[in-house]
């Protein structure tokens, strides 16, 4: 596990959501989410499980404060992932209210999952292509520190926004 502890990906998943993600700790990971049926949401310091599958292939999963669901297999080799996501039902009908920071809305997401309805979920199931993949070091607080703006993977590519 050592060696993807600290890791920073960008990837675009098959349907052409383009989503970060750094995995903090042991048990936690920030992320931004670029684009997509929430792009514009941001969380950090949220509560994974996180596993080594076999050499070279992590699972990363979670519940969100929203109800949302994800399980994510990254091949960091092959620069490939696998994703799945579990929406409600109500995420799905109203995404705007979760695109925000989330830390500062977390009483609004559990008013929400059960003011709106659950069932059925909408489930995602897509591979991501890894973009942009570098070692920040644990526990990296400057790597997922502002809002997404349009423009911001393509200057984390380039090198011209960088947290080490
Ligand atoms: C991802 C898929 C889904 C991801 C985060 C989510 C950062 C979270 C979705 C949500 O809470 O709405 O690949 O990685």
């Amino acid at each position: 596990m050592e060696n993807f502890l600290g890791s920073h990906f960008i990837y675009t998943y098959e349907n052409g959501w383009e989503y970060e993600m750094y995995i903090k700790n042991e048990d936690t990971i920030d992320y931004r989410i670029h684009s997509g049926m929430v792009g514009g949401r941001w969380v950090r310091d949220q509560k994974v499980d996180i596993v080594k599958l076999t050499e070279g292939v992590f699972k990363v999963s979670w519940t969100e404060p929203t109800g949302t669901d994800v399980s994510l297999a990254f091949m960091p080799a092959e620069n490939r992932m696998h994703g799945i996501i579990f929406f409600p039902k109500w995420v799905h009908e109203h995404p705007e209210i979760t695109v925000r920071y989330q830390n500062d809305f977390i009483p609004l997401m559990e008013e929400s999952r059960v003011k709106y309805e659950t069932y059925p979920k909408h489930v995602v199931t897509e591979f991501a292509t890894i973009t942009f993949a570098k070692n920040e070091g644990v526990n990296n607080e400057k790597v997922i520190s502002q809002a997404p703006y349009e423009g911001m993977t393509a200057d984390m590519r380039s090198g011209k926004l960088s947290f080490t």
